[in-house]
């Protein structure tokens, strides 16, 4: 087989870029690991900036994403037995974030992509990037129990944190800066009214909570726990006590509970992979960054990953140039390191530590007490939150 850009991963990032590939004319073929329904069962990201919207409106898979997900202009901080509104909308010129699941994106885009004749191998086993630092790159890989090689011009690795693409990069050629955070984020989705229309991000002595949502019948909650807690020592029951603990009254008493369906607890790091391309391997989205879930920017960093090095591939093939895709690594860090940076800093300040003792506890109360005395510090945690220009 044959084709110009191999892409491993059928995440967000694989599926957007293989989908601008596709409506540009310039042949790809995505090698995914697991099924596609494996792929669509998995739960995470919600907020997409515009950036992201604009994106997958391009891609021609922006229309139930309008129609169903949710725009907002705000979001709460909680701290203190109080909160307080952040005014996206009136702090930024009007830009708002949408609130839509990943798996609708994921599956938006799976959907787009069978309408427009991509080629996607499921179920690819033992996929391995090869020869990509040389001119005639390929891929091999398992597939209805034969091995396969995929010819091509360049390889994306869209295959996630936990992929074979930056795997597969000699160890001296690569530098990876990592920060594991001592706690992780217990999830729940639950079908019951959100309790409020907006998100709220609560910092507790307790530990942290976020009241999220994937519509306005579907509410998705967290709460901090520790690194070595466990899915089955979270009834439904102890979920609900813990989250409301960490609110505020008047939200906790407002609070609407039901059987949750879904449960999950996702660690927390910060990871950055330098540089970002090896001779006609790129890494693109989780492949070469994780960031922590409290900013939203995991989903929204492959999103400009996918903008940078689609704009350098569409102008290798049609103008003949390479300068984009010689730009793209230092391009794509450039935007990451703000948005590792501003996650870094709504995790350490949300979030409780308990080697920061009494000291660092009144530092975080003093950070969060500026943040809502401060037009100034309100205003960078807006621009930042809505996403920093592409
Ligand atoms: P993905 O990991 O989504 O996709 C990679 C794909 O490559 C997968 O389908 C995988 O099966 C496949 N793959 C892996 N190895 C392969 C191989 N060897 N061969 C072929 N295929 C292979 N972000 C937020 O903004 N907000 C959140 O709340 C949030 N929560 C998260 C919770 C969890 C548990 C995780 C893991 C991530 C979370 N994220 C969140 C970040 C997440 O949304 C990612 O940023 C997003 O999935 C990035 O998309 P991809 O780069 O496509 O990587
Ligand atoms: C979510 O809805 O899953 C979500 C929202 C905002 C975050 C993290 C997760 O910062």
């Amino acid at each position: 087989m044959r084709t110009q850009v191999a892409i491993i991963g059928s995440g967000p990032s694989g599926l957007l870029l293989g989908q601008l590939l596709t409506d540009a004319g310039i042949d790809n073929v995505i090698l995914e690991r697991v099924s596609k329904d494996y792929v669509l069962g998995r739960v995470r990201a919600g907020v997409l900036e515009e950036g992201m919207v604009a994106m997958l409106d391009e891609a021609g898979a922006g229309e139930r994403m309008h129609a169903e997900g949710l725009p907002h202009d705000g979001f709460d901080v909680a701290f203190d037995g109080a909160h307080h509104r952040i005014d996206l909308h009136g702090l930024t010129g009007g830009k708002r974030v949408m609130v839509y699941g990943q798996t609708e994106v994921t599956r938006d885009l799976m959907d787009r992509r069978e309408a427009t004749g991509g080629t996607s191998i499921y179920e690819a086993a033992n996929v391995s990037p090869q020869g990509f630092d040389g001119d005639a790159p390929f891929v091999t890989f398992e597939h209805g129990g034969k091995e396969q090689r995929l010819d091509c011009d360049f390889i994306a690795g869209c295959d996630g944190f936990h992929g074979i693409s930056r795997k597969s990069v000699p160890a001296d050629a690569i530098t990876n800066y990592e920060r594991v955070y001592p706690f992780g984020w217990m999830g729940i989705l639950a079908e019951v009214e959100p309790v409020s229309h907006e998100l709220i991000y609560a910092n507790h002595p307790r530990g942290f909570a976020l009241c999220s949502m994937r519509s306005m019948t579907r509410s998705r909650y967290y709460v901090q726990c520790s690194l070595d807690d466990r899915v089955e020592n979270w009834s439904d029951e102890r979920f609900w006590d813990e989250i409301r603990r960490r609110l505020p009254a008047d939200v906790a008493e407002r609070m609407k509970t039901t059987p949750s369906f879904e449960k999950s607890i996702a660690p927390l790091r910060s990871f950055v992979a330098e540089p970002m391309r090896f001779g006609r391997l790129f890494l693109v989205g989780d492949a070469a960054h994780i960031v922590p879930p409290t900013g939203a920017k995991g989903l929204n960093l492959a999103a400009s990953d996918v903008r940078y090095l689609f704009d350098g591939l569409r102008e290798h093939y049609a103008e003949k140039s390479d300068a984009g895709i010689d730009a793209y690594s230092a391009k794509a860090l450039s935007r990451i390191w703000k948005a590792e940076r501003f996650s870094w800093w709504m995790t350490t300040t949300l979030h409780r530590f308990d080697e920061q003792g009494a000291f660092g506890q009144r530092i975080q109360e003093a950070e969060l007490d500026y943040l809502i005395s401060s037009r100034a510090a309100r205003t960078a945690l807006a621009e930042n939150y809505v996403g920093l220009p592409y």
